[in-house]
């Protein structure tokens, strides 16, 4: 049997992420195509809820505390994210490491570089295809929406989407495919599509899931 694809989401807040990637999946479940939907965060588990307390600013972290526990809870779904893939489910998630990294990066903390907050990340899932959705702060900031938790600040959002930049540029990007997201709603869902599509019918079938490189 084929293996499952990882797909993943990224963006910053109010890109359309969440609304694009619940298009991807009713479209890939109606088309009779195995998928399961994820998101990181993942506020269910303990640590999760520990994160939905930083981000609701209840309690403090030290960044990087706050930055460990993000990553511990990607690693904590491994199991479950390797099992469905290995099951030949296709696990699209919204958000993954290069949220992780870029946001901890962006806070401009001297001790915490793009480099440092990588290091965490390594040995996870790598995914076939990650679709950054592009957008500037300030036309996110017009969708608003924003001001509600921690990092949704339009000076933290314009260094998170040129960290985004300097990561993909650093980064292999191979898998990593930037969709305009100042179009319309019916032209990303269709650009998506159409890379989630030709992403699932790859021939990677032989090839087992990749790991994050150091
Ligand atoms: N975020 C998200 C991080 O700082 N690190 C991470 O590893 C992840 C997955 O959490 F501001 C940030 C990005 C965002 C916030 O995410 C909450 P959602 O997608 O808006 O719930
Ligand atoms: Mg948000």
């Amino acid at each position: 049997m084929a293996r499952g694809k990882l797909i993943v989401f990224e963006g910053l807040d109010r890109s359309g992420k969440s609304t694009q990637c619940e298009r991807l999946v009713s479209y890939l479940t109606e088309k009779g195509v195995p998928v399961k939907h994820r998101r990181f965060p993942d506020r269910t588990t303990p640590i999760g809820q520990m994160i939905n307390n930083y981000l609701q600013g209840q309690t403090e972290q030290e960044d990087h505390v706050i930055h460990l526990l993000f990553s511990a809870n990607r690693w904590e779904a491994v199991p479950s994210i390797e099992a469905d893939i290995n099951a030949g489910i296709t696990v699209i998630i919204d958000r993954y490491y290069y949220s992780g990294c870029v946001y901890s990066a962006a806070k401009n903390n001297p001790s915490l570089s793009l480099s440092w907050s990588r290091h965490p990340e390594e040995g996870l899932p790598r995914p076939d295809l990650c679709l950054f959705l592009d957008i500037s702060a300030e036309d996110a900031a017009k969708r608003g929406g924003w001001g509600e938790e921690r990092y949704e600040k339009q000076e933290l959002q314009d260094r998170v989407r040129q960290l985004f930049a300097d990561m993909r540029a650093t980064d292999d990007g191979s898998d990593f495919v930037t969709i305009n997201a100042g179009q319309s709603l019916e032209e990303v869902a269709s650009a998506i599509r159409q890379h989630a599509e030709s992403c699932i019918e790859a021939k990677l079938d032989s090839s087992p899931l990749r790991r994050i490189q150091p």
